[in-house]
């Protein structure tokens, strides 16, 4: 078993305060020392300065989430208990760390950790499965469960039916429970693998068939002089996006113009907008090609850039075997189609007015040098790869490619990142893999999952799935898309025969598990925080306090387990957590000789690892020198025009990415029974549902739809009615919060609510996911949460 490991005492902080002293001036550059080792070091004296008088220690720390930051955390932690959580102080001194303060979800962890509700021992499930009745068991009991149905299940239907479910809540870190149960399965046969990123994996599919790669981020130090940034349903202020903020807060002092694409006025459309332009969702496409209809008609393209580097600009740039007016020059001219992509064609589709559309197009155009970054919130709909796709044209077409202070557009990843070496998962003998669009269908019936709808390295799927572990994920009965479908599946217990889940709440998807575990917190375990977007360091995440009750850490219990099974020595290596992080540490330092890591010893003093690297500028060589750096393409070129998608001959996916009406958008035959489009976004008060029962947290935003006035007057619906939003997939009760803030025709809902169905199925928590379809996208077959047609109207309750 893994020790229980105490935080650092107060003999561990002398010695890292002295650590730091020896070093003479790392003060200035280190931000992360205690408050007890910074007043020691003001007052100069080798002594121990508590702050209080039960001496509180002030750990910079961490946590894992996949919230979109990696911030900047203190723990003040006094007894053995977490007492407060406050973040970088303003007068820290640390040139060269982006300034992460913690947002009002990190201020909350305390409420997160200590709270009543909290799982406190391991359970199985006594009632029928989803009714949420659960009987209190040992380990032992717990364990040999596992390892009696993995045993079972596996000797039946072969490990081709063990599924690992997506589970994101403990991504933010190097290791996790999730990782190491795949050793575990890797080392008892293999299990059934998922690809696809429901967070931007629509994107990644799609951002190679125009530059050949998908990271085409830059690094954010490059947009310092910038002067205009288009932000493309992209919302920093509340998801973070790594240090994203620091950057924007700069440039925006500095006098960057900023303009916001979101149907919502977003709260970065509040903190750093000069112009909103709000779109109906899925119609962005239209608005890109009257962009583009607007730059060429009025010369403001790029020609040497496109002549250069670009394939399919015009009939002349075509690549061989495809017939006329395939070039985005005729599309835009109507050669085809017969209809011109002006900006009075797009402002039909899209509500943006004709004239706001040649005026976004002329300043993109003739601003030099522009950075358009799209967010992930226009790629997670059915239409997605197309609205990436068109965005890295717009880039191309207005040379912003390749440049200091321009951006790719695509994805907001960057291709000079580094990570740490990761959870060592092993090989999986198991070839077969599913979209995660596909898991309820594996499950339900795996001889309908065919490699038309994603499926990899089979043509069949050789069983159904039968035994699922979802660690760390709310993504059975919440996050999923079409929860109520979802839902049937589950409780037929002839279909997944065990059902594992570990979490530290009674979460929506924990009702449905056969045997719930109860994990500890990032506090209670030690970790390396990696970070998201374009941030580039990494930082200890220390465990802070003991585990109380019977919680423990998911790698404990899987110990157990793998002894059960007889693999305990391949599976443990004899590590405990602490000593996997090390190992990881090691590991990291040892692969990249350059960066000079610190020792893990070192760390623990250090506290973070900020990786230097200079300004980043994605396929800067390309463009610089294209003859010897040519895109990892086909073409070798920015393929404006993709034959690889051409040849593909799907409507859906077109070969220039151009505006085609979605599934479920306001074109779709569909809108006349459900007028409404409904889209969600991430809010600030949680990451994705992680943190819904902290009430600190439900104080600062409560879930409502966003209505318009104009849609709430024709439905006779008043500021803080209840609603009903329903379509034919489910029914979802909520206050409605009548606002301008989104565009008429569309309403919206923070994503992450917990799903609080009744006898009926009606939901009431406001959990958007029994309305979204589960429908897959063309190209990364891929998911489409954003995209669901709906109505609303008042909720008479009787
Ligand atoms: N506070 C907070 N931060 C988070 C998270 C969280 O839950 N809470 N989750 C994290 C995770 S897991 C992820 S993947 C990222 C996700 O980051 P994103 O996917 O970028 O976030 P979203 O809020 O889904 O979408 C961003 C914006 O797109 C807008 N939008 C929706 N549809 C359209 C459309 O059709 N066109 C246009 N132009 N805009 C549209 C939304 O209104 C929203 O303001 O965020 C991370 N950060
Ligand atoms: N409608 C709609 N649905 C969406 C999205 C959307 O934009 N709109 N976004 C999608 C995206 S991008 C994502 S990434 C997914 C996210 O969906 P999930 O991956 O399911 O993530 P969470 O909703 O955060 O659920 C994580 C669960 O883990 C628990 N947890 C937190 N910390 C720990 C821990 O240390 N150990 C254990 N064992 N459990 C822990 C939390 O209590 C929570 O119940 O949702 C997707 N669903
Ligand atoms: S929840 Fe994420 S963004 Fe907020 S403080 Fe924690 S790491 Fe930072
Ligand atoms: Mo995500």
């Amino acid at each position: 078993m893994e020790e229980h490991q105490k935080a650092p005492d107060k003999q561990g902080l002398e010695i890292s305060r002295r650590n730091v002293l020896k070093s003479g001036s790392l003060l200035l550059t280190l931000p992360f020392v205690s408050r007890t080792a910074r007043s020691a070091d003001v007052a100069d004296t080798t002594a121990v300065v508590p702050d209080s008088p039960s001496m509180e220690k002030v750990v910079p720390t961490c946590s894992t989430f996949d919230c979109g930051g990696k911030c900047d955390i203190r723990a003040h932690v006094s007894e053995g208990v977490v007492t407060r959580i406050t973040t970088r102080p303003d007068n820290e001194l640390d040139p060269d760390m982006p300034i992460m303060r913690a947002c009002v979800r990190g201020r909350g962890y305390r409420k997160f950790v200590y709270h009543p509700d909290r799982l406190k021992y391991p359970m199985k499930r006594v009632g029928k499965r989803g009714e949420g009745k659960f009987e209190r068991i040992s380990w032992d009991e717990a364990t040999t469960m596992i390892a009696d149905n993995l045993t079972r299940i596996t000797a039946k239907y072969g490990p081709a039916s063990r599924f690992m479910h997506n589970n994101t809540a403990t991504s933010g870190g190097a290791f996790s429970g999730d990782g190491m149960m795949k050793r575990l399965l890797n080392l008892t046969g293999g299990y059934l693998s998922y690809y696809h990123s429901v967070s931007l994996g629509n994107t990644v599919a799609a951002t190679p068939y125009t530059y050949g790669i998908a990271a085409s981020g830059n690094s954010l130090d490059t947009l310092k002089d910038t002067p205009l940034v288009i932000l493309w349903g992209h919302n920093p202020t509340e998801t973070i996006f790594g240090h994203t903020n620091h950057y924007f807060q700069q440039m925006k002092q500095n006098g960057t113009r900023f303009i916001v694409v979101d149907p919502r006025y977003s709260d970065t459309t509040s903190s750093l907008a000069d112009e909103w332009i709000p779109l109906l969702p899925t119609t962005d496409n239209a608005l890109m090609d009257a962009m583009m209809y607007v730059i060429i008609s009025e010369d403001l393209h790029d020609k040497n850039f496109i002549a250069r580097h670009t394939l399919g600009f015009d009939e002349d740039s075509m690549p061989e075997g495809v017939p006329a007016n395939e070039s985005l020059m005729a599309y835009l001219m109507g050669k085809k189609d017969g209809v011109v992509k002006t900006p009075e064609w797009a402002e039909k589709i899209t509500h943006v007015p004709a004239q706001t559309i040649r005026q976004l197009a002329r300043d993109y155009a003739t601003t030099k040098p522009a950075a358009l970054i799209q967010g992930w919130g226009p790629q997670r709909h059915n239409c997605g790869e197309r609205t990436a796709r068109g965005s890295t044209l717009l880039a191309t077409l207005t040379g912003n490619v390749g440049v200091m202070g321009g951006w790719a557009a695509g994805y907001g990843g960057c291709a000079n990142r580094k990570f740490t070496t990761g959870t060592e998962t092993l090989e999986n003998p198991v070839k077969e893999s599913i979209s995660i669009m596909n898991w309820v269908q594996a499950a339900e019936d795996a001889s309908k999952v065919s490699p038309d709808d994603g499926l990899k390295g089979a043509e069949k799927l050789s069983s159904n799935i039968r035994i699922l572990f979802s660690l760390a994920g709310n993504y059975l009965a919440n996050q999923n898309p079409d929860v109520n479908q979802t839902v049937k599946m589950l409780e037929d217990e002839s279909k997944i025969e065990f059902i594992v889940v570990s979490d530290l709440y009674m979460s929506p998807s924990a009702k449905y598990a056969d045997l719930l575990l109860p994990e500890t917190s990032f506090m209670e375990r030690w970790n390396i925080g990696e970070t998201w977007g374009t941030a580039n360091y990494l930082v200890l995440s220390e465990r802070l306090i003991d585990p109380e009750f019977e919680r423990r850490s998911d790698y404990e219990w899987q110990r157990e387990v793998a002894a059960k099974l007889g693999v305990e020595t391949e599976f443990s290596q004899g590590r405990d957590e602490k000593q996997w992080i090390e190992h990881i540490w090691e590991n990291t330092r040892l692969s990249m000789p350059d960066e000079h890591l610190p020792t893990f010893e070192q760390l623990q003093v250090q506290r973070r690892h900020l990786f230097k690297s200079a300004p980043w500028v994605a396929f800067e060589e390309n463009i610089r020198d294209p003859d010897n750096h040519p895109f990892p393409t086909p073409s070798g070129k920015i393929e404006i025009f993709s034959k690889r998608l051409y040849d593909m001959q799907h409507p859906e996916i077109p070969a220039l990415s151009h505006y085609v009406p979605a599934h479920e958008g306001p074109e779709d035959p569909l809108a006349k029974q459900f007028p409404l489009q409904l889209i969600t976004w991430k809010g600030k008060n949680r990451a994705n549902s992680t943190q819904y029962a902290n009430p600190w947290l439900q104080e600062v935003q409560a879930q409502k739809l966003w209505i318009n006035p104009r849609d709430a007057e024709t439905r006779g619906i008043v500021q803080g009615d209840k609603v009903r939003i329903h379509n034919a997939r489910g029914v979802s009760l909520v206050e409605a919060e009548v606002t301008p803030r989104i565009i008429p025709g569309v309403v919206a809902m923070q994503a992450g609510a917990w799903w609080q169905p009744d006898a009926q199925g009606i939901d009431h928590g406001g959990c958007a996911n029994v309305l979204s379809s589960s429908r897959i996208t063309a190209l990364a077959k891929g998911n489409s949460h954003q995209t669901m047609l709906v109505e609303v109207a008042k909720h008479e309750s009787v």
